[in-house]
């Protein structure tokens, strides 16, 4: 009794208590209850005023409410004053329309101003962003701004952030002087501006002492120092000078860099010359190296494997990725391999890169998920019972000598979303179980080998973006795709067989663009189900066993470029409906049984054609003179019909056959040649 007594009477303190600490707080708020400050909120509501669709991002900005409580403004909490207007979208389909106002002008305390991912309907940066001078945050990235940028940006001289990312090339600079003034700048992206124009542009990112992150991505840049007199970019630790035209060799300052850097992304600059032997060994933070599709040559250097030797005791600081991809270096991996096996991706693809690499030099690599040995001239020499440590997402391993079998080893690999074995002299039926591939796979290339077997139903991988099978010698009915495909490539092998099991990833909403089937062992006719295949660019039925018309349902092909049936035995009429099909280049129908005379709106309407095959049909009547209309015809082939008349006197409206620098192309590939070219 006396001990539940007890337990009431501090249980009724412990209330009084909460009682108390309650009651205490809450005025303890209202004594600092701030409110909005008016002529801030009549500045804000005029600021709103700017903006003319979606506006729902406003609706708690109601003038009766405190201005403080609306979303995406922020107090500071004792003045009341506005130091924060956060008005970014999260995406483009929510992106408001408008104007920026002068009006911010009356939010003298702004700090923090994040416009991001809205359209500003291509106006300039307006100079008087520069007199917010109390900036600390400037994000008018995505926001559909074109023109110079303003040097009164440079009067921001709190600024630690600023981001003008993304506006396309419509922004650019006349130079960044005007960063002189910005030293407390820890982040900086300006990707996709133009600073063509801005020659000195290190020296003004190099007053930029604080620095953290750089990204000049896509920015023009075509000058690159070699050095600096000195270096004030101790702090940096992501550059980011991909996708530009910097040309020059790997400069000198960025080793001087050396202690920060965590990020180095130089992708597609015109560097050449070789990497430096010892520089990259005292990067000792580098995570990421990206050199690929430059220039460089020599061999790789084995400093770059001290990076991660060094740094052993602590993983996060050891090497994770090494893009080397499309530049020349040559040599062979035999020493830096050993000292990578923390590396997370290796892709040293399109170089030439020789000598053997064995499964004992892999042993250690447990974390590798990308291995992109393709296109040099490397070996890979491993034992049939190989049970590799990793655990592979990428698999890049064109012409890697792996044949004649078929790698056994890749049966321990359950994850990998792409792989790529064409060119490996592999003369072996391929597995049924390489065909159970992970439901995440995307992209499979075993082209050009001497594969045998059949190929199952895959229309269960429902990610599967690319197949390229050909050139082997497959056998079977076409396999069963998704409508998620984008482009197979079958051609050259036995597949056999009706056609029609095509029409299955044809279906509404299918990706399918190219589609090559060439030169199997098909037959029956083409089916008539072309009318989903609003996507396709290229359609390659040539050199089967087709019969019977062409479809109607071909004339719906709008995008087609390229539509090959020739070498198979098709009969009836050119169908009409293919006037609609005005972006074909390349139609090649010969060989063929087809009949009827050759339609005049060829000439009329395929105005884009460079090829027009019709050769060893059974065609009659007289050659229209409306393909003369046919101005960009660089091969015309009627040969081999029953044609009757006269030769045309307009033929000598060919010009483009009289131009002779592309001839070479076609004789390479007369079809895809050009298809490749005019896609780039
Ligand atoms: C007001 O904000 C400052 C920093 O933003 C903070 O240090 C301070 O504790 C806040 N005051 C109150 C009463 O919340
Ligand atoms: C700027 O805004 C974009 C889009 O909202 C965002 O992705 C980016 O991280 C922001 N930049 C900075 C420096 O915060
Ligand atoms: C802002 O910058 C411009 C151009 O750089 C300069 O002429 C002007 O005096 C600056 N204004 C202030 C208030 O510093
Ligand atoms: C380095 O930065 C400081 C401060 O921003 C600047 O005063 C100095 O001129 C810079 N040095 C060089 C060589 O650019
Ligand atoms: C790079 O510069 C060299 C000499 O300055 C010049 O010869 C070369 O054409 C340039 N290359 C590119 C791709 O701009
Ligand atoms: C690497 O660091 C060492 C020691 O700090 C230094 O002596 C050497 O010159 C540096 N090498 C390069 C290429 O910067
Ligand atoms: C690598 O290429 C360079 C020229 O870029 C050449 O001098 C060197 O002999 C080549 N080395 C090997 C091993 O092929
Ligand atoms: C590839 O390397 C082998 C030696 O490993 C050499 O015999 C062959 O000529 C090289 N092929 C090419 C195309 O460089
Ligand atoms: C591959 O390894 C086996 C066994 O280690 C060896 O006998 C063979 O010569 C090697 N082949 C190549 C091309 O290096
Ligand atoms: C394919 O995978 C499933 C489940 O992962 C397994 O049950 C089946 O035996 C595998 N088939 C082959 C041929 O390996
Ligand atoms: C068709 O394939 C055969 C072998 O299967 C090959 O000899 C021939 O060159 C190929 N024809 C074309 C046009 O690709
Ligand atoms: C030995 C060595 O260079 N260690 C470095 C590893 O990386 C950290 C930073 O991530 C450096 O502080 C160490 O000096």
């Amino acid at each position: 009794m006396a001990s539940i007594l007890h337990e009431l009477v501090t249980m009724f303190i412990f209330i009084a208590y909460v009682f108390m600490v309650t009651t205490e707080y809450s005025l303890g708020v209202a004594a600092l209850k701030v409110q909005c400050i008016d002529s801030e909120q009549k500045a804000l509501q005029n600021f709103k005023e700017g903006f003319h669709s979606h506006l729902d991002r406003f609706s708690s900005w109601v003038p009766e409410e405190d201005c403080c409580k609306w979303r995406g403004v922020r107090c500071e909490n004792e003045t009341g004053h506005v130091i924060t207007l956060d008005l970014h979208s999260s995406d483009s389909s929510e992106a408001m329309q408008g104007q920026l106002r002068e009006s911010l002008l009356d939010l003298p305390y702004l700090s923090y101003l994040d416009l991001s991912l809205n359209d500003f309907l291509q106006i300039q940066i307006p100079e008087f962003i520069g007199s917010l001078s109390r900036l600390k945050y400037l994000n008018l990235s995505n926001a559909n701004f074109r023109g110079t940028i303003p040097d009164q940006l440079g009067n921001l001289s709190h600024l630690v952030s600023l981001d003008l990312s993304g506006n396309g090339y419509s922004l650019r600079v006349n130079n960044l002087n005007w960063l002189y003034h910005l030293s407390p700048l820890k982040f900086l992206d300006l990707s996709g501006v133009d600073l063509s124009n801005s020659v000195n542009w290190l020296d003004a990112i190099n007053m930029l002492s604080s620095l953290i992150e750089l990204n000049l991505f896509a920015c023009k840049l075509h000058n690159l120092p070699q050095s600096l007199p000195r270096v004030n970019l101790t702090s940096l630790k992501i550059l980011d000078l991909s996708f530009n035209s910097l040309n020059g060799t790997i400069p000198d300052w960025l080793f001087e860099i050396d202690q920060s850097l965590v990020f180095l992304y130089l992708r597609r600059n015109h560097l050449y010359g070789t990497i430096p032997e010892e520089a990259f060994g005292n990067m000792s933070s580098l995570d990421v190296l990206d050199l690929s599709e430059n220039n460089l040559e020599g061999p790789i250097p084995t400093t770059l494997s001290m990076i991660s030797e060094q740094n052993q005791s602590k993983e996060f600081s050891s090497l994770r990725e090494l893009y080397l991809y499309h530049n020349q270096l040559n040599g062979s991996l035999q020493k830096i391999l050993p000292k990578l096996s923390r590396i997370h991706v290796l892709d040293v693809s399109w170089n030439s890169l020789e000598g053997v690499v064995t499964d004992a030099e892999l042993l250690d690599f447990s974390n590798l998920q990308v291995l992109d040995f393709s296109g040099n001239n490397l070996t890979l020499n491993v034992s049939s019972s190989w049970a590799p440590s990793f655990q592979l997402e990428r698999i890049g391993l064109n012409s890697c000598k792996l044949g004649p079998q078929f790698p056994q080893w890749l049966r321990t690999q359950k994850h990998f979303s792409a792989i790529d074995i064409s060119m490996n002299g592999i003369s072996d039926a391929v597995p049924d179980w390489f065909w159970n591939l992970s439901s995440k796979i995307r992209h499979v290339n075993l082209s050009s080998n001497v594969l045998t077997g059949t190929v199952p139903d895959l229309s269960s991988k429902i990610k599967l973006s690319t197949i390229d099978l050909s050139l082997n010698k497959l056998s079977g009915p076409l396999p069963l795709l998704s409508s998620s495909i984008s482009k197979v490539f079958l051609a050259g092998n036995s597949f056999s067989g009706p056609i029609f099991r095509l029409c299955e990833m044809l279906k509404v909403n299918n990706s399918v663009r190219y589609l090559d089937v060439s030169n199997n062992t098909l037959s029956g006719q083409i089916p008539d189900c072309w009318t989903h295949g609003k996507n396709l660019v290229i359609l390659n039925l040539a050199s089967n066993n087709l019969a019977g018309k062409i479809p109607e349902s071909i004339g719906d092909l709008l995008q087609l470029n390229s539509l090959r049936f020739d070498h198979n035995g098709l009969t009836g009429k050119i169908p009409s409906s293919m006037k609609k099909c005005t972006s074909l280049i390349v139609l090649d129908l010969g060989q063929n049984r087809l009949s009827g005379e050759i339609p005049e709106w060829i000439g009329e309407n395929l105005l884009k054609l460079m090829i027009l095959g019709l050769s060893s049909n059974a065609f009659k009547g007289h050659i229209p003179v409306q393909v003369c209309l046919l101005e960009s015809l660089k091969i015309l082939d009627l040969s081999s019909n029953y044609l009757s008349g006269e030769i045309p006197r307009c033929v000598d409206n060919f010009k483009a056959m009289a131009e002779r620098e592309t001839v070479r192309s076609y004789i390479y590939d007369p079809y895809t040649a050009y298809i490749e070219d005019s896609s780039n």
